[in-house]
């Protein structure tokens, strides 16, 4: 199945190059990259068209201005459905999430799943440069959603993950409003609710080593707000 994974950037010129070339030597024939940036000021933008100049299996979305992870992965899946993408993958572009990594989702996407989560909290995950308190703000986030969602699954806030192109065909796009952490979980949520198998694998998760993560508390405020919704909606027939 043709994959295309999709990276959003917001300030990455430090850590894209090297990402993209990283996915290029585990990407098979026909899949694709595809860098969508929000009008980066640092120049990635720029750097993401020199790439795909010079390399067939990338391609650049370029948005006219940053609004948030939740808008640019909705834009992406879009341009890779359009495109002929038969899985859609999602990825941070700061070296968190592993590019070696990308062949295991893809492989349990083909084998036994509409959507696999790269999970840090099922046995043979691990995050090992966090400290007690992130891990346990994390761990105290997938809580609290599994209390409203009840979704079974270990880490819904994590960004590692592949869809099989149908998942995000069915799913309503433009009813994903959340921009955020809550993205992740409100994506997996209604994947869940549309009666989808989603299925967990093991990731190693590393701290970003060049640039600046783009987190704020509104993001984290959105995610305490949109979950509990999440589940009204569900409950009244409204997601
Ligand atoms: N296009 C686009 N990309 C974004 C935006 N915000 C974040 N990103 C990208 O999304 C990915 C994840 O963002 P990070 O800043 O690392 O956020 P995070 O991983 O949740 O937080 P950290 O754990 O602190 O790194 C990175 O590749 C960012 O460049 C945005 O508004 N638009
Ligand atoms: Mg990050």
């Amino acid at each position: 199945m043709r994959a295309t994974v999709c990276l959003p950037t917001y300030n990455e010129i430090e850590n894209l190059e090297e990402m993209v070339r990283a996915l290029g030597a585990v990407l098979r024939e026909g899949d694709r990259v595809l860098v969508v940036d929000d009008a980066s000021p640092d120049g990635t933008g720029e750097l993401a068209d020199r790439l795909a100049a010079e390399l067939a299996y990338v391609s650049v979305l370029h948005r006219a201005e940053k609004q948030g992870l939740g808008p640019a992965y909705i834009a992406g899946f879009r341009r890779a459905l359009a495109d002929g993408a038969e899985l859609v993958l999602e990825m941070d572009c700061d070296f968190s999430h592993d590019p070696a990594a990308v062949p295991t989702l893809i492989a349990a996407a083909e084998n036994r799943a509409d959507l696999v989560l790269g999970s840090r909290y099922v046995k043979g995950g691990s995050i090992p440069n966090w400290g007690a308190v992130r891990r346990f703000i994390s761990l105290g986030g997938n809580i609290y959603a599994q209390i409203w969602l009840g979704s079974g699954l270990r880490d819904l806030t994590g960004g590692f993950k592949c869809f099989r192109a149908r998942v995000l065909e069915t799913v309503d796009l433009d009813a994903i409003g959340s921009k955020g952490y809550a993205f992740q979980i409100e994506t997996t949520y209604r994947v869940l609710q549309a009666g989808f198998k989603v299925v967990e694998v093991p990731i190693s998760f590393s701290d970003r080593e060049h640039g600046h993560s783009k987190m704020s508390k509104a993001i984290v405020a959105e995610a305490i707000w949109k979950v509990p919704l999440l589940r009204l909606q569900a409950l009244t027939g409204r997601l």
